[in-house]
């Protein structure tokens, strides 16, 4: 186990929608922090370096047209083993497919409009936090159970 950093994107359908303070505070809840967060309106290179794994398949075009009609929220998030478990809250990708009790299974309806992204592994969670961030735009924060331990 180890303290990791992952990279979460409330898409535009979660600001169009007003779910951003519903998904943040899903993340916060199982003990996660933001380590940083802005609203942003996304520019297309930005979205296409982004998805690039994703250039050439069908639903690329729309992806990336999802990605910039809205603004969108970023954020990293933190915390133990934090790249799978936040995949573990959001959900399978296509919501009909998604345990209860997952972000998109109870937010969501269909896999292009699945209200989140979350980092996969170590590896895209570098790459991705570093396509959102700067790195002095993400603060160091103590993990509450970490304080807890250490002011009792
Ligand atoms: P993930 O978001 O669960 O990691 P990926 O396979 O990386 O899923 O796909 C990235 C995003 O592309 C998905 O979250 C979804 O918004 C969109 N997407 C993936 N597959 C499809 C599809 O078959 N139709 C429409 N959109 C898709
Ligand atoms: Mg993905």
């Amino acid at each position: 186990m180890a303290v990791e950093q992952t990279l979460i994107l409330c898409k535009a359908d979660a600001v169009q929608r007003g779910l951003v303070g519903e998904i943040i505070s899903r993340f916060e809840r199982r003990g996660y922090v933001i380590a940083a967060m802005k609203l942003l309106r996304v520019e297309e290179s930005r979205a296409k370096e982004h998805y690039a794994e994703h250039e050439g398949k069908p639903f690329f075009p729309g992806l990336i047209a999802y990605i910039m009609s809205d603004p969108i929220v970023a954020m990293v998030v933190s915390g133990e083993s934090a790249i799978e478990g936040c995949r573990q809250a959001i959900g399978a990708t296509d919501p009909r497919k998604a345990a209860p009790g997952t972000i998109r299974a109870d937010l969501a309806q269909t896999i292009g409009r699945n209200l989140v992204h979350g980092s996969d592994s170590p590896a895209s969670a570098k790459r991705e936090i570093a396509i959102w961030f700067e790195p002095r735009e993400i603060a160091v924060r103590p993990h509450p159970l970490e304080s807890s331990l250490i002011s009792d």
